[in-house]
């Protein structure tokens, strides 16, 4: 017979009890310290000194589970100024913890501090942090891992071990320096030297044989591995050679889990796969490999970094007599650099999870709705300057032929305070003014206007915004993300957006949800979401060239009328400007 019934009972109430806990007696305060420092790295036989956390390149992991809250004392002792971010996570009404420089903050100045504080509502996954002022991302970046809640499994079998691995770019020379260099030029930056998996460039480089990302496997596992694309300006493709992945998780939302032999990932997002390794020990170690997907013109960095996924030798395996022989190592084939089609088909298998227990709240009706063309263009030459922009012009970039202009004190501060007034101006346009072929010939005028332009949303406002690259200085995949919110991605296609045929497409049932989409190259995507969640949330391609160059603007969605929802005060260690 089964257990008794005082037994039976014990459980009983120990499983009640435990449903009847609330969330917060559950849920704890995770407190973490990041001091700012300088670090020395060496790296392809050449020393930097970066910016880092903790002395630590890249930076700490934050663990936490869903429903934590974190308190994050960054102290900053650079003489830069600094802000960080925590990517995708939602920031409910806690906007003042964002981290985008001059948009939710003013910066955290030289031996100044700010504890950064905020609660993980309803999100479970992999997510990361990062600065987010000029390219001081470059060096200061980490993964945010969020456990699902005590008790409460993955929707998929429990993996024996989890790795982050995040995908990095790394610049012998000090990438302030790359940024400025460009922006007074008017040209293209210097592009990086090697790519990175935590940190590490690999053999495939000169001078880099040692510093390998090395992942040591047990034959007979499922390994799960957390993947962050932190590159500055490059989409990246991923694989492991000889095995398949199985995608169960982006953007710290589940997904219909598929198999794929290689992976593409967008600067911003994450993407958690499933890593079976091999029933029997191999006698083969395999390279992990990543290289960009290219889409514009211009020069970049077409090189490749890659890890060693290496097996564990059984004890009990038999030596074929000659111990130290030299396994044989295999190599992924990579998709070639601007292999778009393998990019459509990979984000079209893409889709929610959408179970009772997650399921994909799609917004079904939209209140109002958007169109935004993102892509480059130019601006004229000053007077007593030579630049090295297309046709001696400057190079910008824009979302509906605005480029966003930073503003001297943040936004959040200006709006809460009643003082935007000389700050922004709540009239960013909802579609270009000058309709044009946007995928065709380019225009004559290619000049972009610029401002700080905000657009201005009721709360609960039910969105639905369509992005459409342009062609103006050639077609390009451009990574949007968006703060404080994740995204239903409804639909996308080729060429310009038909308002009357393609929305009859879109998928309203399972679409993928998510923090960062890339805009198709020569094509446009459409996404749904709904502003429920007030405060100034930044918008911005996640190439950090275009977003220095102003392909950025900010939503700021209004308080509602319940006390819930409205954003909180601001803290009162809030930096000033
Ligand atoms: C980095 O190396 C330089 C040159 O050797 C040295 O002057 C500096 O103190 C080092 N910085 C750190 C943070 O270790
Ligand atoms: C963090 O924010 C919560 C909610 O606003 C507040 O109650 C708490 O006092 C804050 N903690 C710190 C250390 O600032
Ligand atoms: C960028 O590259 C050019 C050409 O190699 C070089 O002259 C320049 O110093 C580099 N700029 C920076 C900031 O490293
Ligand atoms: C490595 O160095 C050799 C010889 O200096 C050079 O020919 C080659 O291009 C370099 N390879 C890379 C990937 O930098
Ligand atoms: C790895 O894949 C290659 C190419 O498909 C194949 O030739 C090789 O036998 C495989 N090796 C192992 C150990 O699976
Ligand atoms: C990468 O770029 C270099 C320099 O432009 C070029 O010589 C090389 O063929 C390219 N490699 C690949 C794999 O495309
Ligand atoms: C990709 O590049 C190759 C080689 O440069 C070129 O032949 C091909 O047309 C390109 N494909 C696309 C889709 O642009
Ligand atoms: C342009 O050149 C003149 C004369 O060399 C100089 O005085 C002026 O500061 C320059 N202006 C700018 C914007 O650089
Ligand atoms: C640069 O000038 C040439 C010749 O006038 C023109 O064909 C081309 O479209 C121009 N490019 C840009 C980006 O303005
Ligand atoms: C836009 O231009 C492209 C390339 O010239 C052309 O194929 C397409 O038909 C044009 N689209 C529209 C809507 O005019
Ligand atoms: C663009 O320039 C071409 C050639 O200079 C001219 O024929 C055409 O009318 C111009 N188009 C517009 C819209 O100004
Ligand atoms: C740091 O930020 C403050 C406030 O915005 C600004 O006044 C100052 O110029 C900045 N310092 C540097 C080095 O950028
Ligand atoms: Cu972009």
């Amino acid at each position: 017979m089964g257990a008794s019934p005082a037994l039976m009972g014990f459980v009983l109430l120990t499983v009640l009890s435990l449903c009847l806990l609330p969330e917060s007696v559950l849920a704890i305060t995770r407190h973490y310290k990041f001091n700012v420092e300088l670090k020395n790295v060496t790296r392809l036989c050449h020393t930097k000194t970066l910016v880092s956390v903790n002395g630590q390149f890249p930076g700490p992991r934050i663990v936490a589970r869903e429903g934590d809250r974190l308190l994050i004392k960054v102290v900053n002792h650079v003489q830069h100024n600094i802000s960080i971010h925590w990517h995708g996570i939602r920031q409910l009404r806690s906007g003042w913890a964002d981290g985008p420089a001059y948009i939710t903050q003013c910066p955290i100045q030289t031996g100044q501090s700010y504890i950064y504080n905020f609660t993980i509502v309803g999100q479970r996954g992999t997510l990361w942090w990062h600065a987010h002022i000029s390219w001081l991302r470059s060096t200061l970046y980490g993964p945010i891992i969020i456990l699902p809640k005590r008790g409460i499994p993955y929707p998929f079998a429990k993996p024996y071990k989890e790795v982050p691995i995040v995908f990095g770019e790394w610049f012998k020379s000090d990438t302030e320096a790359i940024i400025n260099q460009a922006l007074q030029t008017g040209g293209g930056p210097n592009v990086s030297d090697a790519y990175t998996f935590n940190g590490l460039p690999g053999p495939l480089y000169n001078c880099s044989a040692k510093d390998a990302f090395k992942l040591k496997v047990k034959s007979g596992k499922t390994y799960l591995l957390r993947l962050v694309n932190s590159a500055l300006n490059d989409d990246l493709f991923f694989s492991i050679a000889n095995h398949t992945l199985t995608v169960v998780e982006v953007d710290a939302v589940y997904v219909k889990p598929f198999e794929t032999e290689t992976l593409v990932i967008t600067p911003g997002q994450t993407t958690n796969v499933l890593l079976e390794t091999k029933p029997h020990y191999p006698s083969a170690t395999f390279f992990m490999t990543a290289r960009p997907y290219v889409t514009g013109l211009g020069t970049f960095d077409n090189s490749t970094v890659a890890g060693i996924l290496e097996y564990e030798k059984p004890l009990n395996f038999i030596h074929s007599g000659n111990s130290i022989k030299k396994l044989p190592l295999f190599k992924p084939i990579l998709p070639p650099l601007n292999d778009t089609n393998f990019v459509t088909n990979f984000v079209n298998k893409l889709r929610s999870l959408g179970s009772a227990q997650f399921p994909a709240n799609v917004p079904q009706n939209v209140d109002k709705r958007f169109f935004f063309t993102v892509g480059l263009g130019t601006s004229p030459c000053p007077r007593n300057q030579t630049c090295q922009g297309p046709n001696g012009t400057m190079f910008e970039a824009s979302i509906n032929n605005i480029s966003f202009v930073m503003p001297t004190t943040a936004l959040l501060q200006a709006h809460f305070t009643g003082q935007s007034n000389g700050v922004y101006v709540p009239d960013f346009p909802t579609s270009p003014l000058i309709p044009f072929n946007y995928t065709g010939n380019p225009p004559n005028n290619t000049m972009v206007s610029s401002g700080t332009k905000l657009v201005v949303l009721p709360f609960n406002t039910s969105v639905e915004l369509i992005m459409q690259d342009t062609s103006i200085l050639g077609a390009e995949n451009h990574p949007l993300h968006l703060h404080g919110y994740n995204f239903f991605v409804v639909g996308q296609g080729f060429g310009n957006f038909d308002p009357n045929k393609d929305p009859a497409k879109f998928n309203l049932v399972d679409p993928i949800e998510r923090n960062t989409v890339g805009v198709p190259s020569g094509g446009w995507v459409a996404i749904r979401f709904l502003a429920d969640n007030p405060g100034v949330w930044f918008m911005h391609c996640h190439l950090e060239v275009h977003t220095s160059w102003g392909l950025k603007t900010a939503w700021l969605v209004l308080d509602g009328k319940l006390p819930n929802q409205k954003l909180l005060p601001p803290p009162a260690d809030l930096p000033k400007c």
